[in-house]
């Protein structure tokens, strides 16, 4: 292999080593704004709610993957427009809080979590809840499930994949509908290989190949 064929396909390994280390970007550590005046919202919502059931498994213990977007029009408590980052009029805190892991049984909270990616990314999310969780990222709506009671890091697992460069915003919202509460969370970013380092990447495939085809 010649000595410029080496140092391409060195490069292009190193930074693609780099380009694929995975950060933990948000933990149960981590602080975000935080809203714990909703109340129960099966009473604006109920009876009969599929999103927010009544207090004390009155309307079922309900096992649901996926759930669908909520209705939360009805919740000034929420702020002018929580999803698009309006919290006037709403129970927020007034900045970052660290955020409990329990609540007051048969209550919803709600969380946004601020965060920054210095390179485009795939996020990794793990989390878990007792009883139900409700995930938007920057306003649109990602995910949302419920079960009976228990709460483990790895409950639920999904992707949010392709998010540029900047500042984002995942907001929560927490359900409960009787017995204990509980949450936790993990989320990773990996940045995706740019344009140029992929084509750096691939020169170095083809400094490889022709080095294996010569020797
Ligand atoms: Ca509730
Ligand atoms: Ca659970
Ligand atoms: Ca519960």
């Amino acid at each position: 292999m010649g000595k410029l064929q080496q140092l391409m396909v060195g490069s292009a390994l190193v930074v693609f080593a780099s380009a694929a280390s995975a950060n933990v970007i948000i933990d149960s550590s981590t602080t975000g704004l935080y809203n714990q005046g909703l109340g129960d919202l099966s009473a604006t919502y109920g009876p009969g709610s599929m999103f927010f059931p009544g207090p004390n498994v009155s309307e079922g213990d309900p096992n649901q993957n996926p759930l669908a977007e909520p209705d939360l029009s009805l919740t000034g408590e929420l702020g002018a427009n929580w999803l698009a980052g309006d919290y006037t009029g709403g129970t927020w805190s007034a900045g970052n809080v660290a955020i409990p892991s329990s609540w007051t049984v048969n209550d919803e909270t709600a969380i946004v979590y601020e965060f920054l990616l210095t390179e485009n990314s795939n996020l990794q999310i793990d989390l878990g809840v007792d009883n139900g969780i409700y995930v938007w990222l920057d306003g649109g709506y990602e995910f949302g499930a419920m079960a009976p009671g228990g709460s483990f890091l790895s409950e639920y697992s999904f992707a949010l994949n392709n998010l540029s460069a900047g500042t984002h915003f995942l907001q929560i919202l927490r359900e409960d509908h009787g017995g204990a509460t509980g949450y936790g969370i993990k989320v990773t970013a990996t940045a995706v290989p740019e344009p140029g380092t992929l084509a750096l990447l691939g020169l170095g495939l083809v400094g490889l190949t022709v080095a294996r085809k010569k020797a």
